[in-house]
Parts: structure tokens; C-alpha cells; sequence
């Protein structure tokens, strides 16, 4: 057969028939598919991949990004987001201004995605009244707020543990983690990138908990700055391990991934090689054929463009994300794509590509009865 033809010529008829019997790659493997010299081949394994998982159904969601604020003492070398308290530029959103962005929205989200900096003043009081106002105003909404960083960052404010955190915020209304703040686990990257941050210790260990408490979360990783191709590697396999063990007892899990190429302005990181089109794409496809037992991967449009999204599509993602409405952390690092898209913009993407929109909610299940 010429696929298998095609495989053996590269050296990869191995880990093709092991992607054939939903196996897992090892880190070796995963190093052969980085360096194989025809990245088309390796998008058609993760297509392989993703089309035995969801078939042609691509996922999207009628979503808003709300951000809080953008005052953060973490001071990120790749953030150009980031404001100290005082400094022109800041901003911090009060709750009827967040209540009143979300109604504004040209359709209601049924996911509402709200992340911020770690301010210095803001406390667990106000993001359970935030929580709460969210969900009264918009009560099909599932609420994926806040990531591991910030859960972090609140119990260090309040003398509590994170699952403390996690408990109260999810007793007013928290349903999801985003996937926020994961950026690159390797710990010499991580100190040159990001060194007053959450470690990959806690990063992780605040996703199990919150996947014992019943919520679901998401896993994201950003590539293409100071980082080695093993470094991505070992970022994949920690997420992998740490689902094999939320999992095995009995957690929510990480429901999707998403792979976030570096935007590369207004921030303090130079790169020596920018990423390429098919360096994000190889990473996309890598990522879905390592990431074994995390169902969704998301093709995040705002940092890879609309087009490079849907090629995405046939590189192992499944997702599109959604309607956004607003962006802002992708944006002012550099970010070319527009700001949010309509549920037709989305779905004419997904038809384009002669494959099935899904519209789904925060969880990934599908409304109003689609297949
Ligand atoms: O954690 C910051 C990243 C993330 C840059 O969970 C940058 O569904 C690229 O996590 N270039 C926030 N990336 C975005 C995020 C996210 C987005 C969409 C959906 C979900 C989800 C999560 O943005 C940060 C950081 O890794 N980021 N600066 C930059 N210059
Ligand atoms: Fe703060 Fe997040 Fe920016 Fe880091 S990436 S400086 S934690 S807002």
C-alpha cells in the first residue's frame, strides 16, 4: 500500500502502525517525527489520528474572553500584556463592567473564558462576586475562569491552599480552568521566560486537583521562543502523565490542548529563528500524536491565523476555539488576526474545508442535538 511505502521510506513505519493501534509514542519517537524531513507525513499520521477520534467534526464555540485586568507582579519576559500597578496602560475591569462586556456580546456565550494578571490587590472576595454575577447574568453559560497561575496566586494573598481556592470558586459557579499559563515546563526555559511564576510542579499539581474536585481543564503549551524541540517533548509527556493520573483516580482530565506559537512583538524575548508555518504545524501534529489521552486539540486561530487554523485542521486539531469577540494578550504581542469571528465566519471555515462544524459548549459536548 503506498501510504505504508510512504512511511517505511522515512524511517516512521514503526510509529505509523503503532498511530494505527492507538499506542502510545515514546519520547524517541516523538523525536524522530520532529526531525523526519516530510512534515506532510507526520500531519497525515495526527490526521489519521484525529479523524479516528472525531471523524470530520470540527468544533467551535460561541465564546467571550474577558479580561480582568492586566496589572500581573509576574512580569513575564514574553509578555506584552503585563502592566505594574500605576503604570499608564493598566486597566482593571469592575464587575458590572465585565457583566456588561458579556451582555454586549453579539450572541450569548455559552463559554465564558476569563483570565487576568496576577494583580497585587485583587481578592478571592471579588472573584467569587465575579463568578457569581456571570453566572446570574448568563446562567447557560459555563464559566472557565482563571488559571492555575492565578488559583496560585490567590491562595498566596489569602494564606489558604489552592484546593481551597479551587473549592470556592467552584461553589460559586467555576466550572472549567483554562489552559493558561503551562507555557514551557522545562525549568532552565522557564526561568529565563517566566521565573516568578507557578513552576511546573504547581502548575500541574493545581490541574489534578482541580480534576479531583470534578473540573475539567485545559492544557496549553507556548513554543517557539528560547525553547529545544526536547523541551517540547518533555512538556507533552508531563501533560500525558499528569492525565494518566488524573484519570486513574477518577478526575475531570484535561479535555483539550492548545498549542500557542510565540507572538514575538512588544516583549523582552529575541528569537534567534522565528517559527515557520510548517514548524507550527509539525508541532501541532506531534502534539496530537503524543497527547494520547487528551481528547481535544485545539487550532487557536487568533495566534495562528485564520488560514493557518483550518490547515491546522488537517495537521491533527479538532477545534477552532471560538467567536472570541475580544482579544488582547495575543493581540499586543503581535497577534495579525482579527478580533473575534462570527459563529457563519466559523462555520464557513470549517465547510470550506469540505469538513462538519460542531457547535459545542465549554465541555465539548455538542448543542442542540448535532451529530
Ligand atoms: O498563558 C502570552 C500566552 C496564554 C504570549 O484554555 C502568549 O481554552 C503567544 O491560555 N505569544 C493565555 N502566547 C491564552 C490561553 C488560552 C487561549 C485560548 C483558549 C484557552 C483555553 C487558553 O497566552 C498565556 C501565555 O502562554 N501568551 N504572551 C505571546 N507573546
Ligand atoms: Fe502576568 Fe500572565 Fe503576563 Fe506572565 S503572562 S506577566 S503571569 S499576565
Amino acid at each position: 500500500m503506498p501510504e505504508h511505502n510512504r512511511y517505511e521510506a522515512l524511517g516512521l513505519d514503526g510509529i505509523a502502525r503503532k498511530v494505527m493501534a492507538g499506542e502510545r509514542l515514546t519520547l524517541d519517537e516523538g523525536r524522530a517525527l520532529f526531525a523526519c524531513p516530510d512534515v506532510t507525513a507526520v500531519g497525515a499520521l495526527a490526521h489519521l489520528r484525529r479523524t479516528a477520534l472525531h471523524g470530520d467534526r470540527t468544533f467551535y464555540v460561541v465564546n467571550r474572553h474577558i479580561n480582568y485586568t492586566n496589572v500581573c507582579i509576574n512580569g513575564c519576559a514574553f509578555c506584552a500584556y503585563q502592566r505594574e500597578k500605576g503604570q499608564d496602560g493598566g486597566f482593571e475591569l469592575s464587575i458590572q463592567d465585565a457583566v456588561d462586556l458579556l451582555l454586549a456580546a453579539p450572541l450569548t456565550p455559552r463559554e465564558v473564558h476569563i483570565v487576568g494578571g496576577c494583580h497585587p490587590d485583587l481578592r478571592l472576595a471579588f472573584f467569587v462576586d465575579l463568578l457569581t454575577s456571570v453566572q446570574k447574568a448568563l446562567p447557560e453559560a459555563t464559566l472557565k475562569c482563571f488559571t492555575a497561575v492565578e488559583i496560585a496566586h490567590f491562595a498566596r494573598l489569602e494564606g489558604i491552599s489552592t484546593i481551597e481556592v479551587l473549592q470556592t470558586l467552584k461553589a460559586a459557579g467555576l466550572a472549567m480552568l483554562p489552559g493558561g499559563g503551562a507555557e514551557i515546563f522545562a525549568p532552565e526555559v522557564r526561568r529565563r521566560i517566566c521565573p516568578k511564576k507557578s513552576d511546573a510542579v504547581e502548575w500541574l499539581r493545581i490541574h489534578g486537583e482541580a480534576h479531583a474536585l470534578g473540573l475539567a481543564t485545559n492544557a496549553t503549551m507556548l513554543f517557539g521562543h528560547l525553547e529545544s524541540i526536547d523541551d517540547r517533548l518533555d512538556h507533552l509527556d508531563q501533560l500525558r502523565r499528569q492525565q494518566d493520573q488524573s484519570l486513574q483516580n477518577g478526575g475531570k482530565g484535561f479535555t483539550c490542548f492548545i498549542p500557542l506559537p510565540f507572538q514575538t512583538e512588544n516583549n523582552a524575548i529575541k528569537v534567534e529563528r522565528p517559527l515557520t508555518g510548517l514548524d507550527e504545524l509539525r508541532t501541532i501534529a506531534v502534539s496530537r500524536l503524543m497527547l494520547d489521552n487528551i481528547p481535544h486539540l485545539k487550532a487557536y486561530w487568533v495566534m495562528l491565523t485564520v488560514k493557518q487554523a483550518q490547515a491546522a485542521l488537517f495537521f491533527g486539531a479538532d477545534d477552532l476555539d471560538g467567536t472570541v469577540v475580544e482579544e488582547k494578550i495575543g493581540h499586543m504581542a503581535g497577534a495579525t488576526s482579527r478580533q473575534g469571528l462570527t459563529k457563519a465566519q466559523l462555520e464557513a471555515m470549517i465547510r470550506g474545508l469540505g469538513l462538519t462544524p460542531v457547535e459545542r459548549d465549554a465541555r465539548f459536548n455538542p448543542i442542540g442535538g448535532q451529530a
